[in-house]
């Protein structure tokens, strides 16, 4: 595999995908887009017309792929000797794609919603749809809450997985809109998730993007 990752670092689904790589030590070129910028846009573009990232390029074997969920599973497939983030036994890998589908649908889309919201123009916002996307949260936060109240160590279970990859980011930005509060099991989730190197480090390479999220950051991130 010759690897190179179009993202960026302050973008949650690109965090996720980055987690997997960085669990996974795995090398790649990284080639930062700022959609911003008509030229990187346009680069983009040309390998997904719907300019959304993560888009992984494996240039050995001729592949392109966005989606993150699936840019982890073909990690997996093809690098099976480190960690892996997909498990073999089919009902184990249901459990890991439904929690990774939760995180993916029902916190980072909902929380892009609130983020998207704060751009659009006086009297173009949404604030019943914002209410709407912050009450699906709070929801989705009762249904992790109450699985990892089980005793898991990770959302699927006791092994670090591809859904973990897509929880850390979606939560470290939602709690921020919707914070945890009572959810005592998903807090002590979350901190389990900070403490994780590749998660940590993701953070850090993140810090500097910061002045691009209109919420304001709490005092302890
Ligand atoms: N389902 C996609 C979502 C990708 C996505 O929405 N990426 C965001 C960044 S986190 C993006 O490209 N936003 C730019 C835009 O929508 O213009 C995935 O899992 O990769």
């Amino acid at each position: 595999m010759t690897l190179t990752l179009y993202y960026h670092p302050f973008a949650s689904f690109c965090q996720k995908v980055l987690i997997a790589l960085y669990e996974k030590e795995i090398e790649f070129e990284p080639r930062l887009i700022d959609l911003g910028d008509a030229a990187q846009r346009a680069e983009l573009s040309r390998l997904w017309p719907l300019a959304k990232f993560p888009v992984l390029r494996d240039t050995a074997s001729d592949v392109i792929l966005p989606e993150s969920s699936l840019i982890v599973d073909y990690l997996d497939r093809h690098r099976p000797e480190t960690i892996r983030l997909l498990p073999d036994d089919p009902e184990e890998a249901r459990r890991v794609h439904l929690w990774d589908r939760l995180f993916d649908n029902y916190v980072a889309t909902q929380l892009t919603k609130v983020v998207t919201d704060q751009f659009r123009s006086e009297g173009r916002d949404d604030p019943d749809g914002v209410e709407q996307a912050k009450a699906t949260i709070a929801t989705a936060y009762g249904i992790i809450d109450e699985e990892l109240g089980r005793g898991g160590r990770w959302i699927a279970g006791d092994g670090f997985t591809l859904a973990d990859c897509a929880a850390a980011p979606a939560l470290f930005y939602a709690n921020i809109a919707v914070p945890f509060e009572r959810h005592e099991a998903l807090s002590a989730y979350y901190q389990r998730l900070l403490a994780r190197p590749s998660f940590a480090r993701v953070i850090e390479e993140a810090r500097p993007y910061r002045t691009l999220f209109p919420l304001e950051w709490p005092a302890d991130y």
